[in-house]
């Protein structure tokens, strides 16, 4: 039985970047519908109970039965994306990212600065609905991306995870930001909280 993470904040703690409104429809509704739906697939499916949600994603092309493929991959996606999401988001959190992290970002990208101008551009430029990530491999490697829906690189080539995701479907900004997608990104800025990002970089190298 998958669970939604529990928030380490209250819905109206990321105002103004993100709105009250929009964090308890997006929890309430939307990731639980996602986990719903993804524990129903399961309950169905005994050949895939008691394995993790990594698990079920990197392998999810392995599902021959298209309808139970395409419920893991639109519910197990929208459950582990908006988890990772969720987690991720603090008002009180870290801005910059330190140690390994911060070096390895470097090294890629030159600066904090040009990661997140790259990132940005990558959730801006996702036609529709979908997410911008950032995903590691084994070694430590950073990789920018953006996926449709609820895809996610964990699904690419079963190489990468990821520790930083920006949605950008509708429902996560339109109440407050309308069709201003770049302005919620901006937003976005201020409500990651870098911990949560090097906690994620170290395990995923495990
Ligand atoms: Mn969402």
């Amino acid at each position: 039985m998958f669970k939604q993470i529990e928030l380490a904040y209250d819905f109206n703690t990321l105002e103004p970047y993100i709105d009250e409104l929009t964090m308890k429809t997006h929890y309430t509704k939307h990731h639980a519908a996602y986990t719903n739906n993804l524990n129903a697939a399961i309950e169905k499916s005994p050949e895939l109970s008691g394995k993790t949600i990594e698990e079920l994603l990197r392998n999810v092309d392995s599902i021959t039965d298209l309808a139970l493929r395409m419920a893991i991959r639109n519910n197990g996606g929208g459950f582990y994306n908006h988890n990772l999401y969720f987690d991720t988001l603090s008002l009180s959190g870290s801005k910059e990212p330190d140690g390994e992290l911060k070096n390895q970002i470097i090294e890629s990208f030159e600066s904090v600065e040009n990661l997140k101008d790259k990132l940005s551009a990558a959730a801006a430029m996702q036609f529709g609905s979908g997410w911008a990530w950032v995903s590691t491999d084994k070694a430590g490697k950073l990789q920018i991306s953006a996926t449709a829906n609820q895809d996610n690189p964990l699904m690419k080539d079963g190489l990468l995870t990821p520790i930083l995701g920006i949605d950008v479907w509708e429902h996560a900004y339109y109440l407050k930001y309308k069709n201003l997608r770049i302005d919620y990104i901006k937003a976005f800025w201020e409500v990651l909280d870098w911990n949560k990002v090097n906690k994620r970089y170290q395990e995923a190298q495990v």
